[in-house]
């Protein structure tokens, strides 16, 4: 019976290389045998196993310099409630006292099991200190929120979609495939824009933008090896082209009518999913 589990493996003059049955009754020197001989087979199998732990290894490291970014970046033009969701979080207030100068940086624990502490960073809106402060925090962000005014979007989207443009073609970011929510804010008011519209639009702006910087770029040697190209070539900006990145969209209002709750269920849930 045992002899139809027998496996041989012959070389090319004939003799027997390896059995299953020797490997079965003494195992280490089985393979000491087969590394002495120059077993193909023996050797074959080490290799295989060796290349199966490396990358188990490798996807250990990978997915634990995911694991020690515990960084929330709050980002976005001014006045789009960047500060006040900052207070929603960290102090379940809406107390907006803070600065708009300075990062302002605290913590806000996840309610599900292996949510945990995220650090929460309220990175100012503005234009000329904004790219600075992207720069030293995107390494450590585990995701990002990229906060827009609903009700003045039409009139900024310029601004909105250069911004979230150089968010998308950042290295750094591209290569983390750090997570992006564009939070449609200030939904409770009447005339704030959905986050669908919100969402076609940008997709139209970015797409004259990239235009508008690939020609920029064409005129420069070398630089154009440095840039992500944002989506499909020859084809109209989609979100849904972005290899890599995850951009979702979510409606949400920091604070209600006369200064009541407001709604940050969509970016409750998303911040769970990514935590
Ligand atoms: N109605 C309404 N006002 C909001 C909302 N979120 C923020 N604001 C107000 O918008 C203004 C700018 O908010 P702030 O957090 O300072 O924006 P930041 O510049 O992005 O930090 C403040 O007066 C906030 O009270 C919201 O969801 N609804
Ligand atoms: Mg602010």
């Amino acid at each position: 019976m045992s002899q139809l589990f027998k496996l041989e493996v012959k070389n090319t003059s004939g003799s027997t290389m390896a059995t299953f049955e020797n490997f079965s009754n003494d195992p280490i020197n089985f393979v000491k045998d087969g590394i002495n001989r120059n077993d193909p087979t023996v050797i074959g199998v080490l290799v295989g196993v060796a290349v199966v732990i490396f990358t188990i290894i490798l996807l250990a490291i990978l997915r634990g310099g995911r694991n020690t970014r515990r960084g929330l970046l709050l980002v976005g033009l001014c006045d789009s409630g960047k500060t006040l969701l900052f207070s929603r979080l960290v102090y379940k207030a809406f107390k907006n006292t803070h600065t708009s100068i300075n990062v302002n940086d605290g913590s806000y624990t996840v309610p599900t099991e292996k949510g945990g502490v995220l650090n929460i960073l309220d990175v100012p809106g503005h234009e000329r200190i904004r790219p600075q402060l992207v720069d030293k925090y995107k390494d450590t962000a585990r995701a990002i929120v990229f906060m827009v005014d609903s009700l003045t979007f039409s009139k900024e989207l310029k601004d909105v979609a250069e911004c979230l443009y150089n968010l998308l073609t950042d290295k750094v970011i591209s290569s983390n495939r750090t997570p992006i929510v564009v939070a449609c804010n200030k939904q409770d008011i009447t005339m704030a824009k959905g986050s669908k519209v919100i969402k076609s639009q940008l997709e139209k702006e970015m797409n004259k933008v990239r235009v508008s910087r690939s020609a920029a770029l064409q005129g420069q040697d070398n630089s154009s090896n440095s840039v992500v190209f944002l989506g499909k070539k020859n084809k109209e900006f989609e979100f849904s082209d972005l290899k890599g990145l995850k951009v979702e969209f979510v409606e949400c209002s920091c604070k209600g009518l006369e200064d009541s709750d407001g709604d940050l269920k969509e970016l409750y849930e998303w911040i769970e999913k990514i935590a």
